[in-house]
């Protein structure tokens, strides 16, 4: 594994897009596999195993305005080069989110309504942009029965470049997140949040969207941190897609 980045360099963020492919390149060759990359039929990401799929994703169009501003951060992840390639699922993967109920630890958001979270709007604009109120906020959604998870696909906001801080993702057989509590994402890597140190990366905003593996996770419940983001306090969703198999 990439030991963190911890070095002040690479605190700010440049984006020096093409001479990041070849680092990308080189480190994805020479990352290890381990026992749970290898298993053919569960492996998720870019090679077409057996027993996998394509992950089908309609994207909003691209709207970054201006030039990025300088992220501060000690965490980030480097944005690849270029296009997401294509994320392998267990193969009949499907959209389970869609439409889906969406509650909140906010319940009457500053701007929007809590339904734009799964309504299949992904656009940049003001008008597709849910706000929530600042500090450590939630959005939770109910796919009506359990699943199994094969991944999410997170979009805060893409207008700009930024980073939404302390992104931790979890499933849960209930509503109050007490029983079978799994966490598939997490970069709140000082526990800042009290959810627990996560070690994944913080990632920069784009049309995209965050793709998060649901690592086969298991229930009916999903919940999604935040605490504020590198331009503002506050907390926004523009879609969040969960994909996955019903269980029988
Ligand atoms: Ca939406
Ligand atoms: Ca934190």
């Amino acid at each position: 594994m990439m030991p963190p980045m911890k070095h002040p360099q690479s605190a700010i963020l440049n984006l020096h897009l093409s001479c990041l492919a070849a680092t990308l390149l080189g480190m994805a060759i020479a990352l290890p596999v381990t026992a749970e990359d290898a298993k053919p039929a569960a492996a998720l990401g870019t090679t077409a195993a057996p027993g996998t799929q394509p992950l089908e994703l309609h994207l909003p169009k691209p709207l970054f305005v201006g030039t990025p501003k300088n992220i501060k951060s000690t965490n980030l992840e480097k944005p690849l080069p270029g296009k997401r390639p294509v994320y392998q699922v267990p193969a009949g993967t499907v959209l389970l989110s869609g439409g889906k109920k969406v509650t909140s630890s906010d319940a009457a958001p500053i701007i929007g309504s809590l339904e734009e979270v799964t309504d299949g709007d992904k656009e940049a604009g003001d008008g597709s942009i849910v706000e929530l109120a600042p500090g450590k906020q939630y959005v939770q959604i109910d796919l009506g029965k359990p699943a199994t998870l094969a991944a999410l696909v997170v979009w805060h906001y893409h207008q700009d470049a930024r980073v939404y801080r302390d992104v931790v993702v979890q499933v849960a057989e209930d509503p109050d997140f007490i029983m079978g509590v799994t966490t598939v994402f997490n970069n709140d890597d000082d526990n800042s949040s009290g959810l627990g140190a996560g070690k994944d990366k913080e990632y920069l905003e784009t049309y995209e969207g965050k793709l998060i593996d649901g690592k086969g996770a298991k229930g009916r419940y999903v919940r999604l941190y935040s605490n504020g983001n590198t331009s503002n306090d506050a907390n926004h969703y523009i879609e969040v897609e969960v994909y996955g198999k019903p269980l029988p």
